[in-house]
């Protein structure tokens, strides 16, 4: 079939949007129909170049929602008009880390999604005759894709799709990582650095954990009156500021560091302020912030022996296929807000003004409806 998708032919030149030929579903496999796609900063990381797994050309996109439109072969658990969110990490429920239980972080296809490609090691996308690379799995910047079953999150069909697409990433990572991989608890006191997409929902799983102080860092101070909207209890414009005195105002705010620390950053120099600002003995700092291509973190190991952690988290340590319905569901029974982190819609000829609005600071979360 064809199916209209922006594609990223080359690294930092604009998407275009053209119409290219995808592949029906083969074996375990599924066409979606993407009803509405956000548009995150790891699309916008490896459009220019900064993802050392980043190929060209390829439709990027990779927090979406949609129908089940076909189905292929041996596919059980979802149907033709099943409303779906798909996964950039999957959930099989028979690899090695699936089955440990230890981890959400499912290997069975990762391989090939690195490469660009679907499970049996092709693609279904092309233009012209030449091959087009999937993305994350997901190239939801296609009105159209395939997926494998186990990549898809089967969702309530009552969720409106221009903003349960966000589970697909940025609510999920957020939230998810203060709720299952830093378990933050009733009181504790918590810095989430970055207030973007990914940052404000930090402090909003924050908040719903019963975190007592929630503070939020940014060198941007209108970004104040969006963290206090979703729980953020004090601001730090750390601009300018050396990470020494950024460490001791925090120490001196949360009494001797944060139990938890979040980096929404991706900045390597950040993630090291987060770890320290955390509390001797016991804090933990959780990186969730992608990094550029190169890049690597340090501090003095006495950092650790003396009990802060540093920990990483991915898709906020969620499993997709069990626990993307239930975060659609707090969301639905008002828990979480997602509306108001929508700050721009858009149709998919516009999508170039996302990255542009991303860029510029402009937007907390832009999304493409098809
Ligand atoms: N491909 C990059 C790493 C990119 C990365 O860390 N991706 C995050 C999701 S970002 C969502 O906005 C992730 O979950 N990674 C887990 C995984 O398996 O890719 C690189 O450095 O090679
Ligand atoms: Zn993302």
């Amino acid at each position: 079939m064809k199916t209209r998708a922006a594609v990223a032919f080359e690294a930092k030149k604009p998407l275009e949007i053209v119409e290219v030929d995808l592949e029906g579903p083969k074996e375990g496999e599924v066409l979606v129909e993407i009803m509405a796609t956000g548009i995150c900063h790891t699309d916008a990381y490896t459009l220019d170049g900064l993802d050392s797994e980043g190929l060209f050309p390829s439709i990027l996109g990779h927090e979406g929602a949609g129908i089940v439109r076909e189905v292929g072969a041996g596919v059980t658990s979802v149907a033709v008009d099943d409303h779906v969110i798909p996964l950039y990490t999957p959930e099989c429920r028979q690899c090695k880390t699936c089955t440990s239980g230890k981890s959400n972080l499912c290997t069975s296809i990762r391989s090939t999604q690195g490469q660009g490609l679907m499970p049996d090691g092709t693609s279904r996308f092309s233009y012209k005759g030449q091959q087009i690379f999937h993305y994350m799995g997901c190239s939801t910047f296609s009105n159209f894709t395939v997926l494998p079953e186990i990549a898809l999150a089967k969702i309530r069909k009552d969720a409106p799709f221009q903003t349960s697409c966000y589970i697909g990433c940025g609510v999920t990572t957020g939230v998810g990582a203060v709720v299952n991989t830093a378990k933050v608890q009733v009181g504790d006191n918590v810095v989430v650095f970055g207030l973007g997409g990914i940052g404000l929902n930090v402090i909003q799983g924050a908040k719903l954990a019963g975190a007592n102080k929630i503070i939020g860092i940014d060198l941007n101070s209108d970004r104040e009156e969006w963290g206090r909207k979703f729980g953020m209890t004090d601001f730090l414009n750390t601009k300018g500021m050396k990470r020494e005195d950024v460490i001791a105002k925090v120490l001196q705010m949360t009494d001797g560091g944060a139990d938890y620390t979040f980096d929404c950053t991706g900045n390597t120099e950040v993630m090291r302020t987060a770890l320290e600002c955390c509390h001797r003995g016991w804090g933990e700092s959780i990186v969730i912030g992608v990094a550029e291509a190169g890049k690597e973190i340090s501090t003095r190991p006495f950092q650790l022996v003396t009990g802060r952690v540093w920990k990483g988290s991915a898709f906020g340590g969620a499993k997709g296929r069990t626990d993307v319905p239930k975060i659609v569901d707090w969301y639905m029974d008002g828990k979480i807000q997602i509306d108001p982190m929508i700050t721009h819609v858009m149709g998919l000829e516009d999508i170039n003004k996302a990255f542009d609005l991303m860029h510029a600071g402009e937007s907390i979360r832009s999304v493409v409806v098809y």
